[in-house]
């Protein structure tokens, strides 16, 4: 299917998948198989082993890829197998400027393992472009954009960053896992990667973890190629199925997402029970003319924060019947949880005071139920407090 030709909703249900060439099934089959048989040694259809090739793999590559205005979609088992195997493709001694705001699995990964391996990293606040350019080191060579940041649904501006990351001479990752290729399409304003946890928006039934990494650079394509058969941490096909099956619905899926959270942060900002509500959405956002600009929709994520303490959060928390308290995002179903003590645990005391992630934040990700019910739900934990 040729990308350019159709338009997103179409590209989500069709892209990658022509229907398959034996049978016609319409759906691409799960290729459930180790490895391929060859006709004599060396000779096959292209097809040897599935860590390095897997049809199923491939049409979800593809469809992400076309959803991204990608050349080139590589596929892995997790978002943060993803970003450690873009991190993989530098060397140590290389220098990364980071979001000093960004997934609590994501700094460990930096802070905790690639550091062991000789790689540096600055965290800085990526909202303050000054702050951003004085972070550049003579052997900075990636900048790592998480936007809108998690869990304080920061704005950073993907076009500046990367148009600094280039002056430096060195790449730009967007991790676009909160906005998803439907709200937001980070190649095109500068990116030289865009990476995705598909545990959430891209598959949205939060039944699969996965990742992708999507770019039109040949040479990082080739590279990330390389490492996804030579570290190995693949998704298996029964999953990229999932993923694909996930994705027809993307886009319908988000419209529903920013409904519903622009009704309850809309709600909520009004309500004498909370302190503060952060969506990109509400006008009070500090970077609400960025996300307009930069995105094409607000997304399913915000964070609130409750008048009182941990005392006041756990007493909302314990009343709610139809937010499920769990980790992760971006599912048909309402999910909620308190960053500091789940998600962002593992940064720092200190860090996580500096950045507002309080024990009263609460994180919501607010699925696609009627936003009648959620409401009422949401009017009785507060109704505790
Ligand atoms: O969980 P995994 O598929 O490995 O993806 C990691 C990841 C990467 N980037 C962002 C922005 C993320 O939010 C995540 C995972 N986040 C959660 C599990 C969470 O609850 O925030």
């Amino acid at each position: 299917m040729k990308n350019e030709k159709y338009r997103l909703g179409t590209r989500a249900i069709h892209a990658g998948q022509e229907p398959e060439k034996i049978t016609g099934s319409v759906m691409v089959p799960v290729f459930q198989t180790s490895t391929y048989a060859q006709k004599s040694p060396g000779e096959h259809s292209g097809y040897e082993y599935a860590r390095t090739h897997n049809p199923t793999r491939e049409a979800l590559e593809a469809c992400v890829a076309s959803l991204e205005g990608a050349a080139q979609g590589i596929a892995f088992a997790s978002g943060l197998a993803t970003t450690n195997t873009i991190l993989q493709t530098f060397q140590a001694g290389d220098h990364v400027v980071c979001s000093d705001d960004v997934y609590g699995g994501t700094f460990r990964l930096f802070d905790k393992v690639l550091r062991r391996f000789g790689m540096e990293f600055t965290f800085v606040d990526l909202t303050n472009l000054e702050a951003a350019e004085k972070a550049f080191q003579p052997n900075t060579r990636l900048v790592w954009i998480e936007t809108p940041t998690n869990p304080m649904l920061k704005i950073l501006d993907i076009e500046r960053l990367s148009a600094l990351a280039h002056k430096h001479g060195a790449k730009a990752v967007v991790d676009n896992t909160f906005m998803s290729p439907a709200f937001q399409n980070p190649l095109a304003l500068g990116a030289d990667i865009v990476m995705h946890s598909s545990t959430k928006y891209i598959n949205g039934h939060s039944d699969v973890v996965g990742g992708i990494a999507l770019t039109s650079d040949a040479k990082i394509a080739q590279d990330l190629r390389f490492l996804q058969n030579a570290s190995g941490a693949v998704p298996g096909p029964w999953d990229c199925f999932l993923i694909l099956r996930g994705l027809k619905t993307l886009h319908v899926r988000m419209d529903a997402h920013q409904r519903n959270a622009m009704t309850i942060a809309e709600h909520l900002s009004a309500h004498k029970k909370v302190e503060h509500v952060i969506y990109p959405g509400l006008k009070s956002h500090p970077e609400h003319e960025l996300a307009k600009r930069q995105m094409k929709g607000f997304g399913g994520m915000m964070s609130v924060r409750v008048r009182g303490g941990s005392k006041e959060a756990n007493l909302f928390l314990s009343r709610l019947k139809l937010f499920t308290l769990a980790e992760s995002l971006g599912g048909v179903e309402s999910l909620i949880e308190i960053p500091s003590i789940m998600t962002h645990a593992s940064v720092p005391p200190g860090t996580r005071e500096k950045l507002g992630i309080t024990d009263n934040l609460i994180r919501f990700s607010v699925g696609i139920e009627d936003c009648a019910d959620l409401i009422e739900d949401i009017e009785n934990g507060l109704a505790a407090i």
